[in-house]
């Protein structure tokens, strides 16, 4: 780790250099020198990310494509160059490591503490889909394939149950019969897609509330962070995965699912922060799309998790036997409530697309 640090050029000494974060993916450091001053270290996943080199290209691009628009320094990610100059490094044993200033006076949350935390998630997101309306999408890398591709992940989900290569399948049969009880819906948003019904735009494609950073101060929007996936895609599926994460009652890993529920005042807050940001952008049809986004990217999001649990836990980090099974339960749950809320879901999104 200190070769690693030493190739940054630091302002000041390190003084500590802790895992941070609860991401799911990359490895996170906070770094702290005697300056002082606050550094966010990451090491890429090697496994979830083929070209991480491609990654990086990407991340550059779209932080400078920001820069021009906003030149805060706390509204855009900013790389810390090599003192060769590069914007990361890449060691010896293959390991691409970045360093990020680290968002100062910041909050970054895992749940929404108010329903104005929320809204004002949506307000982030929505202006990112904003300011990236014309960046030139082709220049994009395509980090992870078929990313959001819902029956794609049905495909890796059948096949992970077919191989069984842990002997773990029996003991969620009941899970597995849920998520393929929903596999007809998994092409909706895609084939409207194909069909020119829907646009493919510059989207984030982790759109998690941890995955912004609020001013600690005004609890309003600083700037959307892990831009690993930016990549081409559907404004429903960044609407929907806010709502995944930001509208659930509960933890994405609660064991007890009579806690687990899509509220309707969270999802009513953020979509009004989203299109109060982007709406006017979003034609009618992306817009009547966006219950449809939540609840593909809630199923397509279990689907990855009872996958990976049944593949030995080898894609999301976890923190404890049957980490992604609880996640996979919490996913199927939102799924069967948001198909309660589903009318209200929809009349929410056309009441408030009327306003902007
Ligand atoms: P992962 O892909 O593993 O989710 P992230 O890039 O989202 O990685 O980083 C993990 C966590 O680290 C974030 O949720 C956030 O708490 C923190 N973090 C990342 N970048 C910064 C930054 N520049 N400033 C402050 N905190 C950050
Ligand atoms: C991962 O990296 P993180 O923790 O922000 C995952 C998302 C999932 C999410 C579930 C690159 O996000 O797709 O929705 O976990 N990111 C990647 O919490 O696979
Ligand atoms: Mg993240």
């Amino acid at each position: 780790m200190k070769a690693v640090i030493e190739q940054f050029a630091l302002e000041g000494s390190p003084i500590s250099c802790e895992r941070y974060g609860n991401g799911h993916i990359n490895e996170t450091y906070l770094l702290l020198t005697d300056k002082p001053h606050a550094y966010i270290l990451q090491k890429l996943n090697r496994h979830v990310f083929e070209d991480r080199e491609a990654l990086m290209r990407n991340v550059i691009a779209v932080t400078s494509f920001l820069r021009k628009q906003d030149s805060d320094p706390r509204h855009v990610l900013t790389l810390v160059p090599t003192h060769g100059g590069e914007l990361y490094h890449l060691a010896s044993d293959g390991e691409l490591w970045r360093l990020y200033e680290f968002v100062t006076d910041s909050l970054c949350l895992d749940k929404p503490e108010t329903m104005e935390d929320l809204r004002q998630s949506g307000v982030a997101f929505g202006r990112f889909q904003n300011q990236l309306a014309d960046f030139p999408a082709a220049t994009l890398h395509e980090t992870i394939r078929r990313f959001h591709d819902t029956p794609f992940r049905y495909e890796q989900l059948k096949q992970a149950i077919e191989r069984d290569s842990f002997g773990r399948a029996a003991t969620v049969r009941r899970e597995i019969d849920l998520y393929l009880s929903h596999e007809e819906e998994a092409d909706a948003l895609m084939s409207l897609c194909r069909s020119g019904e829907l646009p493919l735009r510059v989207t984030h494609n982790d759109t998690k509330l941890n995955n912004v950073m609020l001013d600690a101060a005004t609890r309003t929007p600083l700037c959307v962070i892990d831009l690993d996936t930016i990549m081409p895609g559907l404004a429903a599926n960044d609407f929907g995965d806010s709502i995944r994460f930001g509208a659930s009652t509960a933890a994405e890993d609660e064991q007890d699912l009579s806690k687990v529920e899509m509220s309707l005042p969270l999802f009513e807050a953020y979509t009004e922060g989203f299109l109060s940001e982007c709406g006017g952008r979003l034609t009618r049809r992306e817009i009547e799309t966006l219950p449809l986004g939540a609840k593909l990217m809630t199923l397509e999001c279990g689907v990855r998790f009872l996958t990976d649990y049944l593949n030995g836990d080898v894609y999301f980090h976890i923190a404890r036997e049957g980490h992604n099974v609880d996640r996979a339960r919490t996913q199927i749950t939102l799924v069967a409530d948001m198909e309660k809320k589903w009318e209200r879901m929809q009349e929410t999104v056309l009441r408030l697309s009327s306003k902007n």
